[in-house]
């Protein structure tokens, strides 16, 4: 169903980001018969597998989940060696999506959107890149992540420093060996957590720079089982339906029946230590059905994890730093790690509490905190991103009004897939959306095939933009906030909330109400013929038709 035949429109459809969402968007899009072109600021395709390649990196929901479903060949065919996949592995596996559907020769590398403007007499987005290029199309599709802009704090003194720095989220291709050094990681979210015990391994003193604590369980990540892999391929496309039908998008984990509090301490305790003991933070989550609306219920399970942490670490007061205190456990992404709390046991790693004695500066020699110096020769930032809004906020986005000045006090969306005020313009997964609350790549599939019913409905229906309409946008952004007030959520300083980035407005942006909920809702939109949206017909065509 191609729109267009002639110039100056070029594409159907634009996608920023050749990550799992932009990717899958290329092919269904295509199936449409749609022109498409996507650009990517990378040099190769996967987004954040392609960008995080820091030591330990690895996803936190099994593989076998973790991957498509919209193609059971492709599903049969890919093999997991491991229970949960490793950015390398993750990474080879979207490089053979991409040559497997042939999708490379839609995608531009190393090319940055800087720009996208939408002409509402034509009904067409033009966007230009970092490379002086200029494209056009009817639809935009953001498929920009959520995690895809890394930020590292404003430290004094940082260009002064004699060794070399790293950004987790833009780590170097070809590795880095950190044998012999002395090191420092700041942060201590998954990157941190994940990266330090192998930096630990490799480098002459690890100093681990922390502001806050947080809860991390074992991963415990084993070789996949082969009879594991069968049955779960066996049952495969059941077992991807069941998925939409539980609230982070992932199947498997029987729903928990009753409160925490209706469950003895010997209960729980057993209840707790079995799923310690399973790994995995899902089923750890599932074990009541009030873990994350009820914090005296959290009390129980945060305080389970602070025992472990306090008899795995021998010192008793790296222990009790280690031991989160500022956040009910589940609130802040909860971390998977592998030998995180017993990396704190060797001798060649100290824990340094930059709460109590905050960095002052970096030195040519190391960094200086409040009370003391330490002498480095590598700093690794593990600081996190300017998450859910931050790479949309990037492009100089307009239509009449800016993404800028639109989402000055945070996003403001309707689903999460479209913005009032801003036709024929998608987003994968954006805020508002359960996606970084979810099983990521099927909250990606999920969108990209509500886009693209949508645009069939469109063209069926003979309009050339769809726009979502103001007050179904406001009515989307209260019933979020009252969904994340209804729980614990908001009581963390998280990404979530912005709270990572000095100045950010506070603001709960990933939808909590579950998949469940939302597919439902999203669905109903759809039936309704498009409910809260409104259609029309550019002033270009409007003309044409006219004469
Ligand atoms: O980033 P984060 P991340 N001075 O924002 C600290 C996904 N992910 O890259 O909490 C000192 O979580 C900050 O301290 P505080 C996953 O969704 C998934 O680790 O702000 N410290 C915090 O400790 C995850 O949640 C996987 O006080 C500063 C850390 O840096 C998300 O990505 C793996 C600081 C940042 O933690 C982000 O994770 C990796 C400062 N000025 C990531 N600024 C898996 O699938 C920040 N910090 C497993």
């Amino acid at each position: 169903m191609s729109l267009y035949s002639t110039e100056p429109v070029r594409f159907d459809a634009i996608i920023v980001g050749a990550g799992v969402g932009g990717l899958y968007a290329i092919h269904r899009l295509r199936k449409l018969g749609l022109r498409v072109r996507a650009f990517e600021a990378g040099g190769g395709v996967g987004g954040t597998w392609y960008w995080n390649r820091y030591p330990g990196c690895r996803c936190d929901v099994e593989s076998l989940e973790y991957s498509y479903a919209f193609s059971d060949e492709l599903q049969q065919e890919w093999h997991w060696p491991e229970r949960y996949g490793t950015q390398p592995e993750i990474l080879r596996y979207i490089n053979h999506v991409a040559d497997r559907f042939d999708l490379r020769r839609d995608i531009e590398f190393n090319t940055r959107v800087k720009e996208a403007v939408f002409d509402n007499r034509t009904d067409t987005w033009t966007i230009k890149t970092d490379k002086g290029k200029t494209a056009t199309a009817r639809y935009c599709i953001m498929a920009t992540g959520n995690l895809s802009t890394p930020r590292k704090p404003n430290i004094a003194g940082l260009e002064s420093f004699q060794g070399k720095w790293y950004h987790t989220g833009l780590w170097p291709h070809e590795g880095v060996d950190f044998t012999g050094l002395r090191v420092g990681v700041i942060g201590t979210g998954s990157s941190g957590v994940q990266s330090i015990p192998i930096i630990a391994k490799q480098a002459k003193h690890l100093y681990v720079f922390q502001r806050t604590a947080n809860f991390s369980l074992p991963a415990r990540n084993v070789p996949m089982p082969p009879d594991k892999e069968r049955a779960h391929k066996a049952d495969y496309p059941a077992r991807r339906r069941a998925a939409y039908d539980t609230p982070f998008g992932i199947a498997g984990h029987p729903p928990p029946v009753k409160s925490a509090l209706e469950a003895t301490e010997e209960e729980r305790r057993r209840a707790y230590e079995a799923k310690w003991t399973e790994g995995g933070s899902i089923s750890f989550l599932y074990s009541y059905t009030d873990l994350l609306v009820n914090k005296e219920s959290n009390d129980t399970a945060s305080e389970f994890v602070r025992r472990k942490i306090r008899a795995t670490v021998k010192d008793p007061k790296t222990a009790e730093l280690l031991c989160p205190n500022d956040h009910p456990i589940g609130t802040k992404r909860l971390i998977l790690d592998t030998e995180y709390y017993e990396t704190y046991n060797r001798e060649n790693v100290t824990l340094v509490d930059i709460r109590g004695n905050p960095i002052k500066e970096i030195t040519p020699a190391g960094l200086r905190t409040a009370d003391a110096e330490y002498a480095l020769d590598a700093i690794v930032f593990a600081t996190g991103f300017d998450a859910m809004t931050g790479a949309m906020k990037e492009i100089d986005i307009r239509a009449g009004l800016s993404i800028r000045e639109k989402w000055e006090h945070g996003p403001r969306t309707y689903l999460g897939i479209m913005i009032a005020g801003f036709p024929n313009l998608f987003m994968i997964t954006g805020p508002q959306s359960p996606g970084v609350k979810s099983q990521m790549i099927l909250a990606c599939e999920q969108h990209v095939d509500w886009i693209a019913d949508c645009m069939q409905y469109l063209h069926a229906h003979g309009f050339s933009h769809i726009e979502a309409e103001q007050d179904a946008e406001d009515a989307w952004v209260r019933h979020n906030n009252e969904v994340a007030d209804r729980t614990l959520y908001p009581l963390a300083n998280s990404w979530y909330v912005g709270a990572n980035i000095p100045g950010k407005p506070r603001v709960f942006m990933p939808y909590v109400g579950g998949v469940t909920a939302y597919k439902k809702k999203c669905d109903e939109v759809a039936a309704n013929g498009y409910e809260g949206f409104r259609f029309g017909v550019s002033i270009e065509e409007q003309r044409f038709a006219a004469n």
